[in-house]
């Protein structure tokens, strides 16, 4: 990979001049574990020639992300959307179900899947999390249950949704599939709320390839759980439940494992690409990134920038489009918000609803790359080209829309 300096704005690949990066940088580029180990484990798991259903590495994933995660159970999943289906199933909710517009479309769609109605609720400006204020809004003699999303591995704030919960008596569930080794008010992801989902999908700081859990220190829930995610089978020849099939394969389990045992170097990469990007980013008008308390856990797996076009004086679309033009392959994740895409968009309901902060938000986001595939010298020349854009907005700007 070749790194090339700009000297005028003619040097910016989107007007012909040579990318910065010769190979494109994604977002979401997978942490890989030790080769060496996870091939092992591939070898012993074809020797014992159990692939699936329940297998010892199966069992010794949940275990794990049990014990990290100071949790009393864990039941591992093909990936979080089925896992976030079975969890709405085996606490068997009807009717509305609160969800915060502002997430990845797999969060409304488990609900809708399952013949539930999720209820578009705003965000926190700061946190980009579910505003409790707004779900206190939204709540209807209909409601049963809220899901809040641990949005970027910022944890919801549990403890007021949990008063809401509970003084209107419902459920209370939490998509953590970005929060996984994430902490609120010193305790991990994972024991909040009646359940939580992590995902373990390639793109997750932890990852099986796909694959996902169930979290809960309620153990007759994760026995449900249990029954559902293999068909509702009690024993060899006894079907208890409706359940369907979202079991962990024992090729994934080993994946997550090994990812688990490099866990920490793949945690110290995050927080040192994040503490570079924060470094180089500081002080850019209209330009910030995402925070995370230094106080709590975070596992700093995705960098987050807002740019709020009024002041910076070049949209975030224009700087993605700069970006994408020096390969590096920045994501408006979550854009645009749940609401807007399909089948909601068109429910009249969802269609009248206003949800600004959403609307903002989204609309501001870029994602960048990090993660154990770049490191300090990647992101120091990415942060040099949004630097180098920044200095000369009105100038890119004009030229992008060709004044
Ligand atoms: N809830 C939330 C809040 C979520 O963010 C997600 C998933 C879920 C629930 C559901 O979890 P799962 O059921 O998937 O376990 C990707 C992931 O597919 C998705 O899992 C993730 N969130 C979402 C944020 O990102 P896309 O549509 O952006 O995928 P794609 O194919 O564009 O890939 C993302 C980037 O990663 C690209 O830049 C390429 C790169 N990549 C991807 C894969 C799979 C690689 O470099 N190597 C790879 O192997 O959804």
């Amino acid at each position: 990979m070749k790194f090339r300096p700009k000297g005028s704005v003619s040097d910016l690949a989107v007007f012909g001049g040579p990318p910065v990066f010769s190979e494109p940088l994604h977002v979401g580029r997978p942490n890989i574990g030790d080769r060496g180990v996870l091939l092992k484990r591939m070898n012993e798991l074809l020797d014992r020639r159990w692939l699936t259903n329940n297998g010892p590495l199966v069992q010794e994933f949940e275990e794990r992300i049990a014990e990290l995660s100071g949790v009393k159970h864990c039941v591992a999943t093909c990936n979080a959307t089925a896992a976030l289906e079975v969890a709405v199933r085996a606490l068997d909710l009807r009717g509305e179900i609160i969800v915060p517009a502002f997430t990845f479309i797999a969060t409304a769609h488990a609900l809708r899947w399952q013949g539930l109605t999720p209820v578009f609720c705003d965000i926190d400006p700061t946190t980009h999390t579910i505003d409790p204020a707004e779900v206190l809004r939204n709540v209807t003699p209909r409601t049963t249950g809220i899901l809040g999303v641990h949005l970027w591995g910022r944890p919801c704030d549990a403890d007021v949704l949990t008063d809401i919960a509970r003084a209107r008596g419902l459920a209370l569930l939490f998509d953590a599939s970005h929060a996984f080794w994430c902490s609120y008010k010193g305790r991990m992801v994972g024991q909040f709320g009646d359940v939580e989902v992590f995902s373990f999908h390639a793109t997750k700081c932890i990852n099986s390839g796909e694959g996902g859990a169930i979290v809960t220190n309620d153990g007759e829930l994760a026995r449900r759980a249990r029954l559902m995610i293999n068909f509702g089978f009690d024993g060899f020849d006894r079907v208890t439940s409706i359940g369907i099939n979202a079991k962990m394969s024992e090729m994934a389990a080993a994946m997550g494992l090994t990812s688990l045992d490099s866990l920490h170097d793949f945690m110290d990469a995050a927080h040192g690409n994040y503490k570079t990007y924060e470094c180089e980013l500081e002080d850019l008008p209209g330009i910030r990134m995402l925070a995370h308390d230094p106080s709590e856990r975070s596992n700093y797996h995705y960098v987050v920038l807002e740019i709020d076009e009024a002041v910076a004086q070049i949209g975030r679309d224009e700087v993605q489009r700069v970006l994408w033009a020096e390969n590096v392959l920045a994501r408006r994740y979550f854009y645009p918000g749940c609401h807007r895409h399909e089948p909601y968009a068109s429910d009249g309901r969802v269609r009248e609803q206003r949800l600004p902060v959403t609307d903002t938000v989204a609309a501001r986001v870029l994602c960048l790359p990090t993660g154990t595939a770049i490191g300090p010298d990647e992101v120091g020349a990415i942060c040099r080209v949004i630097r180098f854009v920044a200095d000369r907005a009105p100038e890119v700007q004009a030229r992008l829309r060709g004044v």
